[in-house]
């Protein structure tokens, strides 16, 4: 039989961190209501999630990295909303976030879930941030759960 490893939900007893963007934060509000109702449904203490507040999705790759370094947590949630309408700049912010926050997943070795938007206009994103498409940063926050349970059984594994 083979061997099948992954995460679950239960986020009792781990430590998070939520870097949150507040340009458009009409949608970045509601997408950190999000993830808190997540981390809240899945036994985690609220009293030990730290909430960093950056100006906006460019600036979250650096805090992420920084947070990371300082191995405090179990997982750390990005959150933020990049809207094309109207910016010309949409393509760097929006590379730039994504890959960065890749990037310091990956030199660090601590997970961190994605959430930020993406999107061409703000409808779209409010739909994104509890409208009719779900809530991004809810999601956001699952998979930041269930990767740090599964990195805590992976390293348990490799000793
Ligand atoms: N930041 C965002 O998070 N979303 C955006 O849509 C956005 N737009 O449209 O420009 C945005 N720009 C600000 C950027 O993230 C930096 O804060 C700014 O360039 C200063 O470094």
């Amino acid at each position: 039989m083979p061997q099948v490893t992954e995460g679950n939900l239960d986020a009792r007893g781990m430590k998070f961190a939520i870097v949150v963007a507040r340009f458009n934060s009409v949608v970045s509000d509601r997408l950190l209501d999000g993830a808190l109702d997540a981390l809240r449904r899945t036994g985690a203490d609220l009293d030990a999630v730290d909430i960093v507040k950056v100006p906006g999705s460019w600036e979250i790759p650096l805090t992420v990295r920084t947070l990371a370094s300082g191995r405090k947590y179990d997982a750390i949630i990005a959150l933020g909303a990049v809207i094309r309408g109207g910016t010309p700049h949409f393509d760097y912010v929006a590379g730039q976030a994504a890959s960065g926050i890749a990037q310091a997943a990956v030199d660090t070795g601590v997970p961190v879930a994605f959430g930020v938007l993406t999107t061409d206009t703000m409808e779209q994103a409010i739909d994104r941030a509890g409208g009719k498409s779900g809530n991004k940063g809810f999601d956001a926050a699952m998979t930041a759960i269930e990767m740090a349970s599964l990195l805590g059984k992976l390293g348990k594994a490799a000793r």
